[in-house]
């Protein structure tokens, strides 16, 4: 493309999407999200970095997905999505965000160096797909980001609504069609159909209930499980509350983050006693389940104990289809519940890493794995599972004696129901109600498992957030200097007593985590940690209080 042919780089700016705003804006964990009416320029501008990543990639297809996910509804927010389904290499973060940011008169300039840093060849064909959650300001950003597509005279793809993992999906089968078909029916045929299948073979039994009650965070989730529900033929009864409409409002005291977070049942559902309920956020890429004992008291199933629950169930199969040389691992955040942790290593006896707060770095570390489960304990998880595997496990499949082969197949169902690109809250429901309904357990004994040690997280306001370095991915602060010593005093003064604190990369906060063995001395110990991150690295605004 000559470079004449930028020009209608900056006429779509200046005429349909101009940078109205000085606020300096950052690609970070999530890609960038913030109030919707401040991201219009940034989406078209995403939309041609897309074009132009999608040519480095030599014409792969790039997704952009237009979502605040569990943010409350005035957000908004866009990430791109890479040619195997993952998130944007975290080198061009930075590319990114100088593109955001530059006035609408350096735009066609700034353009321009980047096609030539990152070596673009613009002659070639680029392919860029796009989706959106039900926010109503998706549509218009939607609209931004074909426009920047179209600038650069790539070819765009739009999804319309769709959860954040269908378009991964997509993206990922648009790439490589032997993972699926690129559509939102070829999702359902491979992740809905395998679980019907594996439903075939294991009959309902024991104490498994099918009644599952799923709160759709009045978001997209909710709307594509509705769908669904009406294909599964008793395999599963979904009772779907919290769907949109009604005056009920994304996210707002309802969803995974709302649930996890607030350790409270969500708004729109009768409690039932014991009742198994799933909860989404608000692009279903999250899940958490609960349920409410006959004292009304909440026992929430988040990230940790599903990433177990996953973990043992493939272990098992594993062993039984005789391939148990391949090597399965966890991958955890400093996030996990200790007892967890625990729990992995002592009883399920299978190797646990953590790293750094963000899909993208779970994702990473699962992929040294044989198979790696991972999962935040906010819920955002999946497995994922190497070549070596499946055919390992194709192979046994074939030509293992009886009681292999069976075992063999259910796994090959159960990668099947696995959406490999991201943590995604329908997939991972299927997952989940495979394993329950194959041990025959109901919500309470899975819970019964191993007993969560009781935590706290606090957000503190400083007047920098980044004065707070950390290290030992992220459980042990390095600056400012005397915190982390006084962090260790704290919770050596607490049995089994563990903290942390650490920048957000999604809000302008510090998260401050605590456990102990009560709630009392959690919460006593997520206050005092959050006083000293306050006193010790600038705090602004009221001094946190301890718990009365
Ligand atoms: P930050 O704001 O960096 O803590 C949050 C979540 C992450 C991840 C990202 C992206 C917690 C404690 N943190 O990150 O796990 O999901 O948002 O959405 O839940
Ligand atoms: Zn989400």
């Amino acid at each position: 493309m000559p470079p004449s042919s930028l020009r209608v780089v900056y006429a779509f700016a200046r005429e349909m999407h101009p940078k109205t705003t000085d606020v300096f804006i950052q690609y970070g964990t999530a890609g960038f999200r913030t109030k919707a009416s401040l991201l219009e320029h940034v989406v078209y501008r995403m939309g041609l970095l897309a074009v132009i990543r999608s040519r480095c990639k030599n014409g792969r297809t790039i997704g952009m997905m237009i979502t605040a996910s569990h943010n409350l509804e005035p957000d908004n927010g866009v990430k791109l999505i890479d040619p195997d389904g993952e998130m944007l290499e975290q080198s061009w973060e930075a590319i990114a965000t100088r593109l955001a940011n530059v006035s609408d008169n350096d735009l066609e300039s700034t353009t321009g160096e980047i096609i030539k840093e990152v070596n673009a060849d613009m002659a070639l064909k680029a392919s860029v797909y796009i989706g959106m959650d039900t926010r109503y300001t998706s549509p218009r950003l939607a609209a931004a980001a074909v426009h920047g597509v179209m600038a650069l005279k790539g070819t765009a793809k739009e999804f319309g609504i769709v959860t954040t993992p269908m378009l991964h999906y997509c993206v990922k089968c648009r790439n490589d069609n032997t993972y699926g078909t690129p559509t939102e029916e070829g999702y359902y045929e491979k992740i809905v159909g395998a679980f019907k299948n594996i439903r075939q073979k294991l009959p309902v039994a024991g104490n498994y209930n099918t009644t599952l009650y799923v709160d759709g965070a009045n978001g997209v989730g909710g709307k594509k499980l509705n769908i669904i529900k009406k294909t599964l033929d008793g395999e599963l009864d979904l009772v779907l509350f919290n769907l949109g409409g009604n005056g009920g409002k994304l996210n707002l005291n309802c969803g995974a983050d709302f649930v996890k977070v607030s350790q409270k049942q969500p708004v729109g559902v009768e409690h039932v006693p014991y009742q198994r309920v799933a909860s989404l956020d608000g692009d279903a890429d999250r899940i958490v389940y609960y349920y409410l004992d006959d004292e009304s008291k909440m026992h929430l199933l988040d990230g940790d104990r599903i990433a177990t629950l996953l973990a043992s169930y493939v272990t098992e199969l594993l062993r039984a289809s005789g391939a148990a040389q391949l090597r399965l691992g966890l991958v955890q955040t400093a996030y996990a519940n200790g007892a967890s942790t625990r729990y992995i290593t002592d009883q399920l006896k299978v190797p646990v890493t953590c790293v750094k707060t963000g899909v993208k770095h779970l994702h990473h570390a699962a992929l040294s794995y044989d198979i790696g489960v991972y999962f935040e304990a906010n819920g955002h998880g999946t497995v994922v599972y190497s070549d070596v595997t499946k055919s390992t496990v194709s192979k046994i499949a074939q030509e293992g004696d009886t009681e292999q082969r069976k075992a063999a197949q259910l796994l090959l169902n159960f990668i099947d129901a696995t959406n490999e690109t991201v943590g995604d809250a329908i997939s991972d429901l299927f997952l989940v109600e495979t394993v329950l309904c194959a041990r025959g357990v109901d919500v309470r004994q899975w819970y019964e498992t191993y007993a969560d040690l009781p935590c706290r997280q606090l957000k503190v306001t400083i007047q920098d957030r980044n004065t707070i370095t950390t290290t030992d991915a992220e459980r042990k602060c390095v600056s400012p200097e005397g915190l982390q010593e006084r962090i260790d005093e704290l919770c050596g003064a607490y049995a089994s007593g563990r903290s942390f604190a650490r920048p957000s990369g999604t809000e302008d906060v510090v998260r401050v985590y605590a456990e102990a063995e009560t709630q009392e001395a959690a919460d006593k110990l997520a206050a005092e940690v959050a006083q000293a991150v306050f006193d010790l690295a600038g705090g602004v605004g009221d001094r946190p209080t301890l718990p009365a």
